[in-house]
């Protein structure tokens, strides 16, 4: 039988445990005959990955299983991270970082005549996020498997991510991101674990066996959810966690019904309306465009996973009424929020509980994360949609709502105002449901993500809320995962620390406080301006190749990478360069600190003042970079499809790193931490985690600039005026004037008039208001960085005092003050 076969045995037997050098190249050649079925002489790069990445993937799944069991064993108590977006970026790497082989797998293929580089680069990245709030989840699954924390991380396996992005003519242009199409070797699909769930139709009502008064969805469509899991290994542990992300396709019984009636077309029809649902990734970050499929994939993922929670549940022989006490379910930002009602369907309606004890389990189980502060961000549903998609659940609003607002009514008498406010309808005009209301109301804990966020929240957006409920706010400041973000990323400058310092920091960052004491040794400044200069020429080398720009890696390196928003205010930096061209024109012969700027990131499909944006830096670009008068002191670089992959090539290799944003505007920011984590200093507003980080560094280390917060509301209450700005600076307004002439745009004067135009009229973002303080502070950027061992002194303290943003600092806090939960250690016990 199975079980005689000893477990040790299994193990040796296998070539699929073993970590040193021979051994994973027997397994990997194995792999390439028996899994690629190729031979050396006919294999591809891509069959050369694959089979690199079945053998990496043999020794997660040990870790992996045993993981489970311990899990499964123990009824460990465990956190469900539910999130329509995961970047999780190339898994290749990462998982060879932690596994701890990376540099044996280097050399074994090596030895095979093979770069590890190259393969690595083969890997098509899972895209499916949009940017920081996908990738924070990304880094928080890596810190929890990191720390030992079990748990899940649910969300969509869309079958195309993020778009690609190209660049013709200087315009976004967006291709499908066919991310699949050469296999995926990290998921395994588990269709033994497929679930239903419904969509649209109508409610009926009746009275049970016993009297009761129930509600039941008679829906018009099933769709089923299958999941595939992706394991997610923590750093030098034996915890191998679960990515779970669900496929929609047609149930067969759905087929059958329109086959037998003949109607073989309408059954392909509708399996295609099915898979519809996981198909593609909505581009849009920081805004919400209310349409009927989002709402779709969202419930779809959401009550895919609480139905496979209540199945582990049983698994494991816990009641239900144990639900909240086997998981805390974190909801990332309102794109799951729907789950606060599911849950509520699932126990009332399916398990017949009564809705004390289901309002309970399921406020106890949810805590919510707010991403944003931008209302363009805010999601609502148009009652109407929502209640021909979400017949049962909207009814379950009306309730929760009524309760809700009685007990508002009870806190703050004679106040119809608030009640109008709180509500989790919005009756003001065409009537929503308020998704943030809804997760703020089923949920015990409310988190910002940084500090100055978290009290905008309270002051501000949630005001109502905190009032109501101000011991479920608490703040959660964003963090980094170093081991993506320095270990493989900048293998260089992580292995100079480790030579000071030891290898603790990897999973200690505070550790790198010690950093300070080499911070005026001549010899390791020279290292680490050494290993700065050896990205940025890597950097420059890809810049030749994609760009086909020669630029100087001597000269500073001003880096602003990140989506394209107005709020980010790219086109900020854009005044910034066209003022130095300026500068130079005027005297060609001026003393200028030789620069490249540097821009990546992608813009929503739909968002053309972003995409503006895109094409004027091109546009400039085209005119800086080739001048003769300039004589190369300046280039402007945009690196198209800017993604996890290019963003471990760009933080190593940056000076400067671009936090530009008006105050009050960036929730956060994780590009910040990344690039200041790799030794760039940041020029900087005071918003998101710009300024914790500028705490933690030393002001005297960070170049600040621009308006606060409240100045910022201040100046808008009070009738703010971008045109004074204008005709009171000389230097801005022969920069806008240059733009609006047609100078970067071959004479034509139209191209960038909507552009020049908001900003002289609008400038909701308060670009001219800061302009002349970027000015002065960019300034003394270029001052500064002359002093290469000032310079290099600030990157080193930079590098040292991040210890706060890893996200494991994140986690922990995450675990302590909202999930309540313990690390399980995991021990390795069979194959
Ligand atoms: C975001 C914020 O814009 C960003 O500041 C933050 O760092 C990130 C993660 O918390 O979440 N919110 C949305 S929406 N997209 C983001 O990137």
């Amino acid at each position: 039988s199975l079980d005689a076969i000893d477990l040790q045995d299994r193990c040796e037997l296998s070539n699929r445990t073993g970590m040193d050098s021979e051994t994973l190249k027997r397994a990997f050649l194995n792999n390439l005959f028996y899994v690629q079925g190729k031979f050396p002489a006919l294999a591809t790069t891509n069959d050369y990955y694959m089979a690199l990445a079945y053998t990496v993937r043999d020794r997660l799944l040990q870790r992996w299983i045993n993981t489970a069991a311990t899990y499964t064993e123990l009824g460990s108590r465990t956190v469900a991270y539910f999130s329509a977006e995961f970047l999780m970026g190339p898994h290749l790497g990462n998982n060879l970082i932690n596994l701890g082989i990376y540099d044996q797998v280097e050399q074994g293929m090596a030895e095979l005549g093979l770069s590890l580089d190259e393969l690595q680069e083969e890997e098509e990245e899972p895209g499916l996020g949009n940017g920081g709030l996908g990738r924070l989840a990304a880094c928080y699954l890596d810190s929890l498997a990191t720390l030992d924390i079990p748990s899940l991380g649910y969300g969509i396996r869309y079958e195309f991510g993020i778009f690609d992005q190209d660049i013709r003519d200087g315009w976004q242009v967006e291709r499908t991101d066919k991310w699949l199409s050469a296999g995926n070797p990290w998921e395994i699909a588990r269709p033994e674990w497929s679930v239903e769930i419904k969509l649209g139709g109508h409610t009926e009502h009746y009275t049970d066996d016993h009297g009761n008064y129930r509600s039941r969805w008679v829906p018009d469509q099933v769709v089923k959810g299958i999941p595939y899991d992706t394991p997610i290994l923590g750093y030098q542990t034996n915890t191998a966690n679960t990515l779970r992300l669900w496929t929609a396709e047609a149930p067969e019984s759905f087929d059958f019904r329109s086959f037998n009636s003949g109607d073989y077309l309408g059954a392909v029809y509708e399996k295609m309306i099915s898979e519809n649902i996981s198909k593609v990734l909505y581009p849009n970050d920081d805004s919400s465009q209310g349409k009927q499929l989002r709402l779709t994939q969202q419930f779809f993922f959401v009550s895919c996973s609480l139905q496979d929670m209540i199945r582990i549940l049983h698994g494991q022989n816990l009641p239900l009424e144990n639900f909240h006490k086997k998981f805390a379910v974190q909801l990332n930002d309102t794109h799951p929020a729907i789950s606060v009602v599911e849950l509520m369907r699932l126990l009332i309606d399916h398990h017949q509980m009564d809705w004390e004890q289901a309002w309970t389990i399921t406020h106890q189980t949810f805590a919510y994360t707010n991403h944003t502060l931008l209302p363009e961000a805010l999601e609502r549903w148009p009652i109407e949609l929502f209640g021909s998609l979400l017949p049962r659940h909207l009814e379950l609003i009306y309730e929760i709502n009524q309760r809700f607002l009685d007990e508002v009514r009870i806190k703050f008498p004679d106040d119809e105002e608030r009640m109008i406010r709180m509500s989790l309808i919005d009756e003001s005009g065409e009537r929503y449901v308020r998704m943030a209301h809804l997760a703020c109301v089923g949920s015990h804990a409310i988190n910002g993500v940084a500090a100055l966020h978290t009290e905008l929240l309270q002051k501000d957006v949630l005001r109502d809320f905190y009032e109501m409920y101000p011991h479920k706010f608490t703040n959660k400041t964003n963090g980094v995962t170093p081991r993506r973000f320095m270990v493989l990323s900048n293998s260089q400058l992580s292995k100079l620390i480790t030579s000071k310092i030891g290898d603790s920091w990897i999973k200690n960052l505070k550790e790198l406080q010690q950093l300070e004491q080499f911070v005026d040794d001549a010899g390791f400044q020279v290292e680490w301006r050494r290993i700065k200069q050896h990205s940025k020429t890597e950097l420059a080398t890809y810049i030749q190749n994609n760009n086909n720009i020669t630029v100087d890696p001597d000269s500073l390196f001003d880096i602003q990478a990140k989506r394209f928003h107005e709020y980010k205010r790219q086109h900020l930096s854009l005044l910034h360069i066209v003022t130095l061209y300026n500068r130079i024109k005027a005297n060609p012969d001026i003393e200028i600190t030789p620069r490249t700027f540097i821009f990546g990131g992608k813009a929503a499909p739909g968002y053309f003042m972003a995409k503006l944006i895109i094409k004027l830096i091109n546009s400039v670009g085209n005119v800086v970079n080739r001048d003769p008068d300039v004589r190369g002191r300046l280039k402007v670089v945009f690196l198209k499809d800017y993604n996890v992959k290019l963003a471990q090539r760009i933080y190593p290799a940056a000076d400067l790193s671009e936090q530009i944003s008006t105050a009050g505007k960036e929730a956060s920011g994780t590009g910040n931490m990344k690039f200041a984590l790799n030794g760039a200093l940041t020029i900087g507003t005071l918003d998101g985690a710009n300024v914790e980080i500028r705490e933690e560094v030393g002001e005297e280390n960070f170049f600040l600039f621009g308006l606060t917060t409240e100045e910022v509301y201040h100046k808008r209450a009070h009738g703010y005026r971008s045109r004074d700005y204008y005709h009171t600076n000389a230097e801005l307004k022969l920069a806008i004037d240059r733009i609006a002439s047609g100078f970067f745009s071959q004479g034509d004067a139209e191209l960038f008039r909507p552009l020049v135009d908001d900003l002289l009229n609008q400038d909701q973002y308060f670009l001219f208001a800061d302009y002349a303080s970027y000015i002065a502070c960019q300034d003394q950027v270029a001052a500064v960085y002359k002093d290469q061992t000032k310079w290099t002194r600030m990157s080193i303290l930079n590098a040292a005092r991040m210890g706060k943003f890893s996200s494991d600092r994140s986690i922990e806090d995450y675990c302590r003050d909202i999930w309540k939960v313990e690390p399980v250690n995991v021990e390795l016990r069979q194959c």
